[in-house]
């Protein structure tokens, strides 16, 4: 029953409330979702491919109503496409899938939202969201992703694979890279590339919903669509023990909150992905429930774009 039907009687919350995953939906519509339990070629082994499936579950926990913002989902559908069969395939294999899945659904919608999967499946994300030299790519992440291929494709190197698939550096912007994370071989690389680089420290002198900003609008600028690759790593460990990259010393999960409303308001913005959670090491769904507030703020940062 819709909390919006007219005249039906008001649903008792006794029992249970409209949540969000009520919002789910097998109709076409603006907002698309699919899963991409990409697991394979993980640089340390986990179970990335549970994590499309425990957010969806988290989502029963969360209310369609922001009171701090008086903002009220229960008007949002959300065509809900279901997991790629890509949990058994290589990170190489699943791009041709994953980056097609992407393409349909972008063309029937204003906004993709993939849930990963390890971060393996950005390449395809970014190459299903259009041509290469028309795309800006954010990334919110301890980590530069930029480590040698030579050994094939695995989830610390999508940004690399990117840009030896012709990606301009330039069309690239990096925000919350960690100290003691990411070798000088890589920074090297994303200097000489033309990435704009935004560490940590930065993030907390500026403030990282600024920063964040910042490079949206720097993007914008030269690039007719924009893609946004959420790590959940970037998030201090205490708070997201279940991304195996996170370190200590990260971005609060208020911060990376607020920073997800902003990003999904922006117009130019048509696909996002999240990546490297880890249900296996999850405490207490703390994991779960940060995921699962990701995708509320983006459906609430969504819903306030300009119609
Ligand atoms: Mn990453």
């Amino acid at each position: 029953m819709s909390a919006t039907d007219r005249g039906a009687p008001e649903m008792s919350e006794n029992r249970s409330w409209l949540s969000i995953h009520s919002l789910l939906t097998s109709e076409p519509g603006r907002l698309a979702l699919v899963g991409a339990p990409l697991t394979k070629n993980s640089i340390s082994p986990g179970r990335y491919d549970l994590a499309p499936d425990a957010v969806r579950a988290a989502l029963k926990r969360l209310s369609v109503y922001d009171l701090e913002t008086q903002t009220d989902l229960s008007h949002l559908r959300i065509h809900e496409v279901g997991n790629l069969p890509i949990a058994d395939l290589s990170t190489a294999d699943a791009l041709t899938p994953l980056a097609e899945a992407v393409g349909q659904l972008s063309r029937q919608s204003d906004l993709t939202i993939i849930l990963g999967g390890h971060n393996g499946v950005t390449r395809p994300g970014v190459h299903g969201s259009g041509p290469l030299d028309s795309i800006g790519l954010l990334t919110l992440d301890a980590h530069f992703d930029l480590r040698d291929t030579d050994g094939g494709l695995n989830n610390g190197n999508p940004i690399q694979a990117l840009l030896e698939d012709g990606m301009p550096g330039a069309h690239i912007s990096q925000v919350g890279l960690a100290p003691f994370a990411n070798t000088k071989k890589a920074h090297a690389k994303a200097m000489r590339a033309g990435i704009s680089v935004r560490t940590l420290s930065e993030c907390f002198e500026r403030g990282f919903v600024h920063v964040v900003k910042d490079e949206l609008d720097r993007l914008a600028r030269s690039c007719g669509t924009i893609y946004v690759d959420f790590d959940i790593d970037v998030i201090d460990r205490a708070q997201m023990p279940s991304a195996p990259g996170a370190r200590i010393g990260g971005v609060s999960t208020r911060d990376f909150f607020a920073a997800t409303r902003n990003i999904a308001e922006h117009p130019k913005v048509r696909c996002v992905d999240l990546t490297e959670f880890d249900p296996s090491m999850d405490v207490h769904a703390t994991g779960a429930l940060t995921a699962a507030r990701w995708f509320a703020e983006i459906l609430a940062g969504f819903s306030a774009r300009r119609a």
